[in-house]
C-alpha cells in the first residue's frame, strides 16, 4: 500500500501526570512553532478553565509539529483514569503512540490500560522514560517494571520490541542510554526515534474518500467541527460528502470548512489528503464514530466499541427550599437540554431516565468525570441536585456482575497494616506488594469499585496525607456481598435560619462542620460529620439565652473550631445513600434527600420494626 511518508499521527499516553503534556510544550517549541519571545503559558495544551485549575488534562486535544520535511500530528491525552474515553478514541486517529513513564513512579494503573488499548489497537510503541532528572529516578527498575507489564498484557515478540528513549521533558532533553548525564540537549533522539518507528499513514490507492470522526470540537463562528483522520481519497472544501450516520443511514451533506492544525492554530486548507487530520464544518449533527465518505460510493469505515461506563449517579433540577437564587438556569427542560448537548462529545457518558421527569441518571467512568461535569454546569450557571454515586452492575448469565477496580497504592511502610486493614472491609484482593527499599512500598489491589466509593477520604486520613491512591476499572465479577460504608453519621439541621456561633460551639462537640456562623442553613441540610455512627438532628440557629454574666462574641469565635467546607468531590464521596448534594454557582449543600426529620423518623421506625 502507498504510504504518505511526508506525515505521522501519533498520541502520547501515560499515567495521569508523567509529563505528556510537558513534552507537548517542548516538542512545539524545539519545532519553531512560537517566535522566539512569544509569551505562551506553560502546558498551553491545558487550555480548559478548569484543566489549568487542577493541573491535569481533561480533553484529548490535537497539535501538529513540522520536523524536517515532515509533518508529526500529535494528540494529546489524558492520564486520568476517568477520561479513559478520550484516550480510547485519541488511538483510533493514530499509526503509534509514545507511552510515557515517569522515572521514578514507574508503570501505574492508566499505564497499564492506556498501553492494553495501544496494544489491542496493534500500535507501534516507543517508551519514553520521562523525569529521569528526579533524584530519586530509578530508570533501569522501571524499564523491567515496562517488559514485565507488556508481558502481563500478552504482547507478542514484535510488540516488546519496543524502542526507549530517555528524557527530561520539563528542560526539553533526550537521549537513547539510560544515563542522564548523556542527554542531548535536544529532542532531537526523540524526533529521530519516532520518525523511524511510527510508520507514515498507508493508504488504498484510488480507494474513494473515507473519513472517520473521532472527535468533535465547536467554532463560534462555523459551528460544530468533525474532528477526521482521512483513512482514505481527498476531501475539497466546499465539495459534497455521504455522511454514513451511526444508525446505518447515509446522508448527503456539504464540506463547508476544511482546516487543518498547525501548531495551536487551525489554518483553511482547500484540500486534504489520505493520512491527514482535519476538522470539517457544515454537519450540525455529526457525531463521533461516523464516516464521511464519497457521496457517489459511501462506504462507513468500522465503529469500534468504547469501555462501559461504570460509575452513575443521578442529576436533577435544585429541589431545596433555598433554590433559584444563586443560579439562571434552573428547570428540568434545561438541564436536559445541557446533558443532551454533552453526550454528543462525551462517547464514554450515558444519560438515562429516572422515574422523575426532572432528574436523570448520569453514566460514566468515574467520579471525577462526573464531577467535573456537575462542575462545568455549575460554572455556567445550572443549579442541580446531585445524587451519590453508585456503581453500574450488570446481569451475565442471571447473575448479577459489578465492576472491580485495579488499584495501586504507594504509601510508606508504616501503613501497610493499617491499608491491608481497610482494603480488606471493602473485599480487596491483593495482587501485589513490592517494597522499594526506600521506606515505601506499592500495594496493588483488586477491589470492588462500590468499595472505592468514599474511600479516597479516608485513605489520606489515615495515612496522614502522604499516600498516593490511583484505580481504574479492571473487570466485572458477581456481586460480592454487603460492604461496610462510612463510619460515621450527619448532624442534620432541624430548622431554617441562620447559624449562630453559639449553637456551633454545642455542636462542634459532636463532630466536625461544615458551616461557619451566620450561614443560611435549612430542616435536612447536612451541616456537620457526626463522631457516632447514627444521624443527629441539630439546632443550629439557636440563640444564647441572656445572662449576667458576660463574654465577649470575639472571645466566643476564637473557641469556634474554623469550619471545614467540603468541595464538590469530597461532597460526594461523603455522602450516604439517604442524602445528596445541591449544587448552586454559589455554593455546595449537603443535604438529606428527604428533608422533613418527622417524616426520615417515621422511614427509621419503619425500617426498624420491618427488621423485628
Ligand atoms: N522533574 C521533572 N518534572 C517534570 C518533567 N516533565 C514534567 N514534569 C512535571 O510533572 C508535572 C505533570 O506534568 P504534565 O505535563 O501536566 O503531565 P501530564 O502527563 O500531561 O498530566 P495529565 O494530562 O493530567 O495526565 C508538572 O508539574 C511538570 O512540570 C520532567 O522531565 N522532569
Ligand atoms: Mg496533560
Amino acid at each position: 500500500m502507498p504510504a504518505r511518508e511526508d506525515i505521522r499521527n501519533v498520541a502520547i499516553v501515560a499515567h495521569v501526570d508523567h509529563g505528556k503534556t510537558t513534552l507537548v510544550d517542548a516538542m512545539l517549541w524545539q519545532s519553531g512553532s512560537f517566535r522566539e519571545n512569544q509569551d505562551v503559558a506553560e502546558r498551553v495544551m491545558d487550555s480548559m478553565d478548569l484543566e489549568r485549575e487542577k493541573g491535569i488534562t481533561i480533553l484529548a486535544k490535537n497539535t501538529a509539529v513540522r520536523h524536517g520535511g515532515t509533518k508529526i500530528n500529535i494528540v494529546d491525552t489524558p492520564g486520568h483514569a476517568d477520561f479513559g474515553g478520550e484516550v480510547e478514541r485519541a488511538l483510533r486517529m493514530v499509526d503509534g503512540v509514545l507511552l510515557l513513564v515517569d522515572a521514578s513512579e514507574g508503570p501505574l494503573p492508566q499505564t497499564r490500560f492506556v498501553l492494553r488499548k495501544a496494544l489491542e489497537a496493534r500500535l507501534p510503541v516507543v517508551l519514553v522514560v520521562n523525569k529521569v532528572d528526579r533524584p530519586d529516578a530509578r530508570v533501569d527498575e522501571v524499564v523491567n517494571e515496562v517488559y514485565e507489564l507488556f508481558l502481563d498484557l500478552d504482547a507478542d515478540e514484535s510488540q516488546i520490541e519496543f524502542p526507549i528513549v530517555y528524557c527530561n521533558a520539563r528542560a526539553g532533553t533526550a537521549g537513547l542510554t539510560a544515563d542522564p548525564s548523556d542527554l542531548e540537549s535536544t529532542l532531537e533522539p526523540l524526533f529521530d526515534t519516532l520518525l523511524r518507528t511510527i510508520p507514515p499513514p498507508s493508504f488504498e490507492d484510488g480507494h474513494p474518500l473515507q473519513a472517520l470522526v473521532a472527535n468533535l470540537d465547536a467554532s463560534p463562528y462555523v459551528g460544530r467541527l468533525a474532528i477526521c483522520r482521512i483513512a482514505n481519497g481527498t476531501v475539497r472544501k466546499g465539495q459534497q460528502i455521504g455522511w454514513c450516520r451511526i444508525d446505518g443511514t447515509v446522508e448527503r451533506a456539504k464540506v463547508t470548512e476544511l482546516y487543518v492544525t498547525e501548531a495551536l492554530d487551525r489554518v483553511d486548507a482547500e484540500e486534504a489528503g489520505p493520512g491527514e487530520i482535519v476538522a470539517i464544518a457544515g454537519i450540525p449533527e455529526v457525531t463521533i464514530g461516523e464516516t464521511l465518505a464519497d457521496p457517489d460510493d459511501p462506504r462507513a469505515l468500522p465503529v469500534v466499541a468504547v469501555d462501559e461506563p461504570s460509575l452513575s449517579m443521578t442529576i436533577g433540577i435544585n429541589s431545596s427550599p433555598v433554590a433559584g437564587q444563586e443560579g439562571s438556569k434552573l428547570t428540568a427542560p434545561m438541564v436536559r437540554q445541557r446533558l443532551d448537548q454533552e453526550l454528543v462529545g462525551n462517547v464514554s457518558l450515558r444519560v438515562v431516565a429516572t422515574e422523575r421527569p426532572d432528574a436523570w441518571e448520569v453514566q460514566g467512568r468515574g467520579e471525577l468525570q462526573l464531577a467535573v461535569l456537575v462542575e462545568l454546569m455549575r460554572r455556567e450557571g445550572f443549579e442541580l441536585t446531585v445524587g451519590k454515586p453508585e456503581v453500574v452492575t450488570r446481569e451475565v448469565e442471571g447473575k448479577v456482575h459489578e465492576p472491580v477496580e485495579r488499584v495501586a497504592i504507594d504509601a510508606p511502610e508504616d501503613y501497610i497494616g493499617v491499608l491491608t486493614q481497610l482494603l480488606a472491609l471493602r473485599k480487596g484482593r491483593m495482587e501485589q506488594m513490592v517494597n522499594h527499599g526506600t521506606g515505601w512500598v506499592r500495594l496493588e489491589y483488586l477491589v470492588p469499585a462500590r468499595g472505592l466509593i468514599g474511600f479516597r477520604t479516608e485513605f489520606l486520613t489515615e495515612t496522614r496525607g502522604t499516600g498516593i491512591l490511583h484505580h481504574v476499572f479492571d473487570r466485572y465479577e458477581p456481586w460480592h456481598g454487603e460492604l461496610r460504608t462510612r463510619p460515621s453519621g450527619s448532624l442534620v439541621a432541624d430548622r431554617r435560619g441562620p447559624t449562630t456561633t453559639f449553637a456551633l460551639l454545642n455542636l462542634q462537640e459532636r463532630g466536625s462542620l461544615f458551616v461557619g456562623p451566620g450561614v443560611e442553613v435549612y430542616e435536612g441540610m447536612v451541616v456537620g460529620e457526626n463522631a457516632r455512627a447514627e444521624d443527629l438532628d441539630v439546632n443550629a440557629t439557636k440563640e444564647k439565652k441572656l445572662t449576667n454574666i458576660r463574654s465577649s462574641t470575639a472571645e466566643e469565635l476564637v473557641r469556634l473550631i474554623p469550619p471545614r467546607p467540603l468541595s464538590l468531590e469530597q461532597a460526594l464521596e461523603f455522602i450516604r445513600d439517604d442524602e445528596c448534594v445541591e449544587v448552586t454557582p454559589a455554593s455546595i449543600r449537603l443535604r438529606k434527600v428527604e428533608l422533613s426529620a418527622s417524616k426520615r423518623q417515621q422511614a427509621a421506625s419503619r425500617r426498624a420494626r420491618a427488621r423485628d
